[in-house]
């Protein structure tokens, strides 16, 4: 007989696991699926650092010691000529990524949600325009279970929001430049980091072409630094490895370093979902192109995408309706705490891909752009009104006038996509309409601003 459950989670990633530990903590009956094995979940390359308002927001303030690798003060941002830095101070963290979502997924299954690892969610089941349940793959074995709402949590896979119906918002799929291929080392070096709380980025056109490399210290385990590079999709960049390799670990400081893990993924770079929910089905974290189109951090958002599903799902289960606009809520949570910001970001992303470094330079150097703006434009999204009015106050007179100009113009764009996002649909019959308009604003910026 085919079991049944409320809800099913394909993936036991962080935003798996945080989706599954909040669905159990309300007393509903949670199993969570994962190809990987329990002591294995989260085991993804990653940086590894997290902001510590996500934190705050998420209720995990408290972490076990044991899976904190380093405290974060503030991150350094290097101009591509190295000669100009903006230090950004804030309060963060680097964590053991795998650590953390077994912790996670532990409290889950404390609560009461049953764990499947070595399983793979290969099937949506759909009746009656709604999601039912899957169909899942263990050990040569193909089975279905039953439930009221499953939630894809599979990451870059997927794995069952691309096999939804292409009427249904939440298959949308991606172009390949929105995401950024980033690879990374941990490394163990053979002299002390200096400063290792403070996190550093690297813009370089010619070391990452879109991107930027990273060197980001551990300052609890005495020498580890977790090194990586990023270069935009779809441009046929060469691999990020190779670019590491060749002008990052080159470098004096890595001389004598010995690696302790090494990969690479695809980071999706780019605005939200345009919904995370429809007939019982809700969409999570990287699956749901959840991270920070601007510096690619995804860990924090992803759970924050988790948070608003699961409200969603508990007030859904209790009025018994699943329905696309039953479980809106989620939306309206999602863009209200994070998506409105990411989908702003994602246009300053377009624009920044498309400067030479000599601009970035300049833009860095002659103080259009400092370090203050760079904290409100992280928290927020806002660049707009401090960067404006310097800009304006700057324009005349300045070497580069035809990039001030530009800027302006990028600016009012990310105004207009504000304005649309905090006008975000209150029902899901709105959607299509809304999604034409934002989808104008942005073509029409590619063609007057990205001159497409
Ligand atoms: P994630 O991919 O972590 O989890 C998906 C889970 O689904 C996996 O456990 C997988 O096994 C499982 N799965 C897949 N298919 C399945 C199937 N069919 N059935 C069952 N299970 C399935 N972010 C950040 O905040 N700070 C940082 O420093 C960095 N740095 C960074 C560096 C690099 C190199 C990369 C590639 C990425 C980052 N990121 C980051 C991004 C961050 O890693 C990412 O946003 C989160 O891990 C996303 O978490 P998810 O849980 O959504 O997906
Ligand atoms: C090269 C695009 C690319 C991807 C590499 C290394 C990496 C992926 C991501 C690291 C991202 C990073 C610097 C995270 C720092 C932690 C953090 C969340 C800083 C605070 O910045 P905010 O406030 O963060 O902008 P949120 O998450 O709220 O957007």
């Amino acid at each position: 007989m085919d079991e049944r459950f409320d809800v099913v989670v394909a993936g036991a990633g962080v935003a798996g696991a945080y989706v599954a530990f909040r669905l159990a903590s309300a007393g509903l009956k949670v199993l969570v699926v994962d190809i990987k094995e329990f002591d294995r979940v989260g085991d993804k390359p990653c940086g590894d650092a997290i902001g510590g308002h996500h934190l705050n927001l998420l209720g995990l303030r408290d972490l076990p010691q044991d899976i904190v690798e380093g405290y974060v003060k503030g991150i350094d941002i290097h101009s591509p000529s190295g000669k100009v830095r903006f230090r950004v101070l804030g309060e963060g963290l680097e964590v053991d990524r795998v650590g953390l979502a077994r912790y996670l997924l532990k409290r889950a299954v404390d609560r009461g949600a049953e764990f499947r690892g070595r399983t793979a969610a290969v099937e949506p089941l759909i009746r009656g325009g709604y999601l039912r349940g899957l169909k899942l793959h263990s050990s040569s074995r193909t089975y279905e279970v039953q439930s009221s709402v499953v939630v894809d949590a599979t990451g870059n896979a997927r794995a069952i929001a691309r096999r939804l119906p292409k009427d249904w918002p939440v298959s949308e799929e991606a172009d390949p430049k929105d995401f950024n291929i980033a690879y990374r080392e941990v490394r163990v070096l053979k002299d002390e980091v200096e400063e290792p709380h403070i996190l550093r980025i690297y813009l370089n056109k010619i070391v990452a072409p879109g991107g930027y490399w990273w060197f980001f210290p551990y300052s609890e385990r005495r020498n580890y630094v977790n090194v990586g590079l990023g270069v935009q999709g779809g441009r046929g960049y060469p691999h990020p490895r190779d670019l590491l390799h060749r002008y990052v670990l080159s470098q004096q400081v890595f001389a004598g370093s010995t690696v302790v893990e090494a990969g690479g993924a695809p980071v999706p770079t780019r605005g939200p979902l345009s919904s995370l929910v429809w007939n019982g089905v809700a969409i999570v974290g990287d699956a749901a192109y959840t991270v920070n189109p601007v510096h690619g951090g995804g860990k924090g958002s992803s759970m924050v995408s988790s948070l608003c599903v699961a409200d969603a799902i508990i007030e859904a289960l209790e009025l018994g309706d699943v329905s696309a606009g039953s479980l809106w809520k989620a939306n309206i949570c999602y863009m209200g705490n994070y998506g409105t910001k990411q989908a702003v970001l994602d246009i300053f992303r377009r624009f920044l891909q498309e400067l030479s470094d000599e601009d970035l330079e300049f833009g860095m150097s002659a103080g259009i752009v400092k370090e203050e703006d760079l904290n409100s434009l992280s928290l927020r999204g806002e660049l707009e009104l401090s960067v404006a009015e310097k800009a304006l106050r700057l324009v005349s007179g300045l070497r580069r006038p035809s990039l001030l100009a530009r800027l302006r113009r990028v600016l009012d764009y990310m105004g207009r996509i504000r304005q649309m996002y905090e006008n975000y649909p209150k029902v899901p019959s709105q959607l299509h309409t809304w999604r034409s308009e934002v989808s104008e604003i942005i073509r029409e910026f590619e063609e007057r601003v990205l001159m497409r």
